[in-house]
């Protein structure tokens, strides 16, 4: 029997005017037609489980319950516009002959209601209808909803929907993204003093406007013309850029005007990048499964108890079996890791990257910066006082979970998640899904290959017998990945967790081996370096690396790692990373928001914000190889775009600048959705513009926008507001070099110490020689430095040496006073205790090259 199509119109009170637009066919509801496979962003209450079976979404509905409104299946968000007609229908069957009541009204209190009206379903599927005005004024997909009401009945039932539409109102959906934007565009934390300070211009006049600088007393300290651009297609906006650089005063408090319009106020200083250095690594800290998260190190807000650790209602991870459908015969204990991002999987390809970018953040300041940034205690981190380097500490939190993912023959399973996906919040402790393994996969164990062998170099004066461990571990994974070289992690397999689905691994092969071929020098590595297509970073492009496009990791550390290769071809390395990085700088010098991302072929995608940073490295390193000024202004240019420099006038950072992202999308952050739950700490980073509109919550809010401008602060919006580790590793791989560079200008220093350590049990002797590179003698030196771990000097030569806790110095003999330019003088000492090598040296106060 087919309902009748009733018009029903409940307490009208405003009518369209003459004149007002006519309706067009726009449909209201999202996803109504279950193509996808997924019930996004139907969501049901308790007592009722939607599944997609055919097509359809069918609710499985406990009986018992005495009204219809006590087991629903909805979806929120749905615009209303007072006065206007709507036409709600829909497809429906039930397993037995069930009276079900469709209705459309308020999301939150009070729930008003709309238009509600009762169908009677039988076991076949018949089309239902009916229309409606409305009465509420919801037209920006505020509180709007419809809802099935299937309650009120003595036995279970289940009850199918499909192709649920609801047509009706004049609004065009999209375009309302809420967040205020300026005119003047602005980094909303800090310009560092000595760089490029440049800014955008919002507007359509084609002449230069006058632009003034205010410090914080609102007193204009520069003043200048501004250079109309025109139309910027990746903003949708009119630009005019402004350069400040000439403005160096250090102070808090600026703001920048052109007219009336006034941008958000920053700072010149390099204080903020020196703090976002610290804050973004203690986000793996936040993000830690296994192991309770301490008010004393992240504050009461944040503290937790330890999630996955197998007590109720979490059903652990110290003991997890694989997939029904894999029967792989063993469990594994995976506990500790770090959360993937906002919700709870574990997943080795990603996990991978993101601890690769953390270790090779600190390998890369022993080559060419400075590891003394991070020294033991520079973290909040339980392991703060352990004499090891607190990033290697973190880093180790997440290599020692990969290696717990190793199977038996040697592979790497690709991911542990729960069965299904957790509502939010859903605090980790509370999680009370079924952990899973997934299937093995070669991307995975070459993941752990690459990772566990660069960590093996890292370790290896630090703790020689884990050293040990990971280099077995690197060796069996890789292996294991040459016996099965296409095993392909499952594209849908993304219930509960994301399927991180890799279809070409010749990248991750190459960049195991490299890594391998670094720490071993074995023959076998090098020739599967040295044969592969992506050798001499052979295929880098503007696209740059990221979790499924890893070959560019293995270049990096061919690049900054002594090895065996020819000198020619490390060259060529370097030179493929410099040329990119002359592209990013050619591309920026067009755009409207200067940021080195290729938008070229997929637009903006999941995780933009991600790709801006890993380019921004590849120009950080680019820097790091020629020394040339204009890749350093490129990666600074790359900060200030994600700090606020670009169209939504939106620090991408929490806690970084006065409109920066709170609402992120994680179960734990969640405080859009429970006011009790914290936001996102600060130096979190959220994803980014996302110009696929892959949440229900950007396709509702977001259609038509402009690419840059795809991304709303919004906890539903997952595809451009979640959190990642391999989203927060490249902040601080980034914010790091950036804190590096934001000292005293860079000068070639006029010193050269080589340190080398012969360790043994409780002890070590020491050989240090000391160059003179500068232009002058010397006339009586003192080196200074200070020990990562519990070492002592017992006896010292060739100077006289001092220590006071873990700071030591040599001072000249009378005899060795004099160093000539080029010259050198070779000291040394025996020590007791452990630790890593010191790695940062002066010499009379100014700091050393390390050879
Ligand atoms: O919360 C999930 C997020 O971590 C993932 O990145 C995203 C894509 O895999 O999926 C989110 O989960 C949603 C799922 O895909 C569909 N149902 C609703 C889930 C929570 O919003
Ligand atoms: O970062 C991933 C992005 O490249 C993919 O397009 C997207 C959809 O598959 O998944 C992203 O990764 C998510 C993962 O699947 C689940 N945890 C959260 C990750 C970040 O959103």
């Amino acid at each position: 029997m087919l309902a009748s199509a009733l018009v029903v119109t409940l307490a009208a009170t405003t009518f369209p005017a003459a004149g007002t637009a006519l309706a067009a066919d726009y449909e209201r509801v999202l996803n109504g037609k279950f193509d996808t496979g997924a019930a996004d962003p139907w969501w049901s209450s308790a007592g009722v489980t939607n599944r997609i079976t055919g097509g359809e979404l069918c609710a499985a509905v406990t009986g018992g319950t005495t009204n219809p409104w006590d087991a629903l299946v909805g979806q929120n968000g749905v615009p209303f516009e007072s006065g206007q007609s709507y036409t709600f229908s829909f497809d429906a069957h039930a397993t037995a002959a069930q009276t079900i009541a469709a209705a459309a009204g308020e999301s939150v209190s009070p729930y008003r209601g709309i238009a509600k009206q009762d169908f009677a379903l039988t076991t076949a599927k018949q089309h239902y209808t009916f229309t409606f005005t409305s009465t509420l004024d919801f037209p920006d997909a505020g509180n709007g909803q419809v809802a099935f009401q299937l309650g009120g009945q003595a036995t279970d039932n289940t009850i199918c929907v499909d192709n649920v539409s609801l047509v009706g109102g004049v609004k065009p959906p999209g375009g309302v993204n809420p967040n205020p934007t300026k005119k003047v565009q602005v980094d909303l934390v800090a310009y560092v003093p000595g760089l490029p300070k440049r800014a955008t211009l919002v507007s359509t006049a084609t002449t230069p406007q006058t632009w003034t600088l205010k410090n914080s007393a609102g007193a204009a300290v520069a003043t200048g013309q501004t250079t109309p651009r025109g139309a910027d297609a990746a903003s949708g906006d009119s630009v005019h850029l402004i350069d400040f650089s000439s403005f160096d005063t250090p102070g808090t408090g600026y703001t920048l005007s052109v007219g009336a319009d006034s941008s958000f106020p920053f700072d010149i200083s390099a204080d903020p990048v020196k703090k976002l250095r610290y804050d973004s690594l203690a986000f793996f800290y936040h993000q830690r499964s296994g192991i309770a998260i301490d008010a004393q190190y992240v504050g009461a807000e944040y503290a937790r108890p330890a999630g996955h650790v197998n007590v109720a209602p979490n059903q652990g991870d110290n003991n997890v079996p694989c997939r029904a459908d894999l029967a792989c015969g063993y469990t594994l204990d995976v506990r500790g890791g770090w959360y993937d991002a906002g919700d709870h999987g574990k997943y080795v390809v990603n996990g991978g990257i993101a601890a690769w970018q953390l270790l090779n953040s600190y390998e890369r300041a022993t080559r060419v910066g400075d590891p003394s940034a991070f020294r033991d205690g520079t973290l909040a981190i339980p392991e703060k006082s352990n004499g090891v380097p607190d990033l290697l500490d973190e880093a180790r939190w997440e290599v020692d979970f990969l290696l717990k993912m190793q199977a038996p023959d040697g592979m790497a399973h690709h991911k542990v998640h729960d069965a299904a996906w957790t509502a939010l919040p859903t605090r980790p402790e509370l999680d009370d899904q079924v952990r899973r393994l997934s299937a093995t996969s070669t991307a995975a164990t070459l993941n752990l290959a690459a990772v566990a062998a660069q960590a093996s170099r890292l370790w290896r004066g630090i703790d020689a017998a884990y050293s040990a461990k990971l280099l077995a571990a690197a060796r069996k994974a890789y292996a294991a990945a040459k016996a099965n070289p296409a095993k392909l992690a499952d594209p849908n397999d993304n219930v509960g967790g994301g399927a991180y689905d890799d279809k070409t691994v010749s990248d991750e092969f190459y960049w195991a081996a490299a890594e391998l071929y670094t720490t071993t020098g074995d023959a076998t590595y090098r020739t599967d370096v040295t044969s592969s297509p992506h050798y001499k970073a052979a295929g880098l492009t503007r696209a740059g690396f990221f979790w499924g496009g890893t070959a560019p990791l293995g270049d990096i550390t061919l690049a900054l790692v002594p090895n065996g290769l020819p000198a020619a071809d490390v060259a060529a390395i370097k030179a493929a990373f410099t040329s990119v990085a002359d592209q990013h700088l050619a591309a920026m010098a067009t755009m409207g928001y200067a940021t080195p991302y290729d938008n070229s072929t997929d637009g903006y995608v999941w995780g933009s914000n991600s790709g801006v940073l890993n380019n921004a490295q590849v120009l950080a390193l680019a820097h790091d190889f020629t020394g040339a000024a204009k890749y350093r202004d490129g990666v600074f240019e790359a900060l200030h775009y994600l700090l606020g420099r670009n169209p939504l006038s939106t620090s991408y950072v929490a806690g970084y600048g006065d409109q920066a992202v709170h609402n992120v999308h994680h179960r734990f952050w969640a405080h859009q959705n429970d006011p009790t739950l914290p936001t996102a700490p600060a130096g979190s980073l959220s994803g980014g513009p996302n110009s696929g509109l892959q949440d229900p919550v950007v396709q509702r809010l977001l259609v038509g926008c402009p690419q840059q401008k795809c991304w709303v602060d919004d906890i539903g919006a997952y595809s451009v507001n979640e959190v990642a580790v391999n989203w927060n590793s490249a902040l601080a791989w980034v914010s790091s070099w950036a804190a590096e560079k934001s000292g005293t200008p860079v000068t070639k220093p006029d010193c050269e110490v080589r340190y080398e350590a012969s360790k043994y049990q409780g002890g070590l002797t020491a050989h240090v020689s000391l160059t003179n590179t500068g232009t002058t003698a010397w006339n009586g030196w003192k080196l200074a430095f200070a020990f990562p771990g519990t070492q002592r000097i017992t006896q010292g030569w060739s100077a006289n040496w001092n220590q006071s806790g873990r700071d030591v110095t040599a001072t000249n003999m009378p005899w060795n006073a004099q160093i000539d330019p080029g010259k050198s003088v070779y000291i040394g000492f025996n020590a007791s205790g452990t630790g890593a090598d010191p790695a940062a040296f002066t010499i009379n106060g100014k700091k050393c090259g390390t050879g």
